[in-house]
């Protein structure tokens, strides 16, 4: 495995039929690297930091996870309006193109309550600005979407450009936090590290420096009363930066060189990041690196708490650590739009409901590439019951919001139908947030956890539930009709149809049933059909 966007050092084992459960835990935010061993046994080679250990045990599963994320942090509840579907694209040309979009699916009867813009809505991709032409109206636009009801999220990135505004005036946000010394610095501890990101040549704010947490509040204040919002999005806090280390490259010393290097990309520390021998208040990169996206989402929390007292407001993040379910959600970064994907998604789901991010989803449709009809319908159906439900794609990607595809395409009329699903239980998806907020559930939740003594669960990661009472069954594979799911062992009834399936403990296809008489039809598993005039089948 190759590392990514975030670290989380957890991992659960099921022992048996029992449901007898540990989970381990490694408190350590330096590099490492983690390997299954056969024997059964973990080796973890960790380059820092304390060996600490935390063991938790169960009599489930689901009841590990409650342990841990206790101890980590309770997820912050999500408010209701963030439990609806949502838009986004990288690449909006203009504010017009936004609304053509808005429009467009609100035409169509869509359940839909969030709007995003992507950084095309800043200044030259400066945070806390925006393009005076073609997003001219921006102040208005959340009034324009409050107007129907719906919310306005903008991003954020951390890279700080060090270079005036296009028209040459002074790039305030940047002055300001110069002036308060609000950046990490290079190994002096004093000399702001410049990478290369989005904006051009930026500075990294320190998030681990209350100065910093409060001008970071300061500016998402000055930035609202200018371009209100309703939630932030908070990207590239790995942290990302395109050049390797910083513009001057990385001094040959034992951080940015260790003996060791853990498996990771480029087998080099500071690849498409910071040197390692940076320096901030929590400590050195070599230390912290694996702490950035935690620490930007806790001043980002702060900051969202100030604008919006005494409501939850809305925070993605797409780098994590342990506990930054406390302070935010996350979306699964940039996914390909591919139905090997589209499969991945259901397992980084359910990953980060082990690590206490219920509120956890993936791009619809896929982000990178061009999505085909049968891809996104299938995603859209799918989609509908994340937790975090955006569909969302990237730069030049042909459009793959539903209206899009034609008002009476097939892929509207689904997926209204499965957002309508959604909407009818959102108060159910939001009592399992009410219970992963006050007491570590899992929301989205593997079947194991449910019915962790029928074996065949363990393995299952194509479908997934809801709490324990709603199983999802998607199609994830191309000109696929009809697929085999897992039925656990229980009463189940089929959601369109209300008919109850007799099917339990085993592989199935469809839900057939039984004929008015009492016999099999075709395809009928091994159980025998109920007597007829005892039971009702079907309807
Ligand atoms: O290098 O802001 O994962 O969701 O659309 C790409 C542009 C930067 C990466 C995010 C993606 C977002 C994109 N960003």
């Amino acid at each position: 495995m190759e590392n990514l966007y975030g670290a989380q050092t957890f991992f659960l084992c099921l022992e048996d039929e029992s449901g007898a459960s540990l989970g381990v835990f490694l408190m350590n935010s330096n590099p490492m690297e983690v390997a299954l061993q056969p024997a059964p046994a973990v080796t973890y080679r960790t380059i820092g930091g304390v060996l600490d250990f935390y063991v938790f045990l169960g009599d489930t599963p689901e009841q590990v996870v409650q342990e841990y994320v206790k101890f980590i942090g309770l997820p912050v509840l999500p408010s209701y309006w963030s439990l609806g579907f949502q838009l986004s694209r990288y690449d909006y040309k203009s504010l017009d193109d936004v609304k053509a979009v808005v429009e467009r699916n609100r035409a169509i009867g869509l359940p839909y309550d969030v709007q995003y813009t992507d950084i095309d809505y800043m200044e030259a991709r400066k945070d806390f600005t925006y393009d005076k032409e073609k997003f001219q109206d921006l102040p208005s636009f959340q009034a324009y979407l409050h107007d129907q009801g719906q919310k306005y999220v903008i991003i954020l990135d951390p890279a700080i450009s060090i270079e005036p505004l296009s028209d040459g005036s002074p790039y305030l946000t940047y002055e300001r936090g110069q002036s308060r010394g609000t950046w990490v610095n290079e190994s002096d501890g004093d000399t702001p590290l410049i990478g290369q990101v989005w904006p051009g040549q930026s500075v990294f704010p320190d998030f681990t420096n209350p100065e910093c947490t409060s001008w970071w509040a300061e500016e998402c204040k000055t930035f609202y009363d200018e371009v209100p919002y309703d939630g932030l999005w908070i990207d590239m806090n790995e942290v990302s930066n395109f050049v390797q280390g910083s513009t001057k490259g990385c001094e040959d010393n034992e951080f940015n060189y260790p003996p060791f290097t853990p498996s990771i990309v480029d087998r080099l520390l500071y690849s498409m990041t910071m040197c390692m021998d940076a320096r901030q208040k929590w400590g050195r990169q070599y230390d912290v690196h694996n702490l950035y996206g935690y620490s930007m989402a806790i001043s980002t929390r702060r900051a969202i708490e100030g604008l919006f007292p005494g409501k939850r407001s809305f925070l993605l993040s797409r780098s994590t650590f342990a506990g930054s379910g406390k302070f935010t959600g996350h979306w699964l970064g940039d996914n390909a739009a591919t139905w090997d994907d589209l499969k991945w998604a259901i397992t980084g789901m359910l990953e980060f409901g082990l690590f206490g991010i219920p509120y956890i989803g993936a791009d619809i449709c896929g982000f990178s590439y061009n999505t085909t009809e049968e891809l996104c319908r299938r995603w859209m159906q799918v989609g509908a019951f994340y937790p975090f439900s955006r569909n969302h794609n990237t730069e030049e990607c042909a459009p793959q919001d539903p209206a899009f595809f034609g008002a009476d395409s097939v892929l509207v009329n689904t997926s209204k139908h499965y957002l309508n699903i959604r909407y009818s239980l959102l108060p159910y998806l939001y009592t399992l947030f009410y219970r992963a907020h006050t007491q570590g559930d899992t929301v989205l939740r593997p079947l194991l956890h449910e019915f962790y003594s029928e074996s065949a669960t363990w393995s299952v990661d194509k479908q997934f539930l809801w709490g324990p009472g709603l199983l999802i069954s998607p199609v994830l594979d191309p000109g696929v009709e009809v697929i085999q799911a897992y039925i656990p062992d229980a009463v189940w009834y089929d959601y369109d149809s209300g008919a109850n399936i007799w099917w339990r403990k085993q592989w199935g296809g469809p839900a057939p049933s039984c004929r008015q008489d009492g016999t099999a039809p075709e395809g009928w598993p091994h159980l025998p059909c109920p007597a007829a005039s005892h039971h009702n089948c079907g309807k």
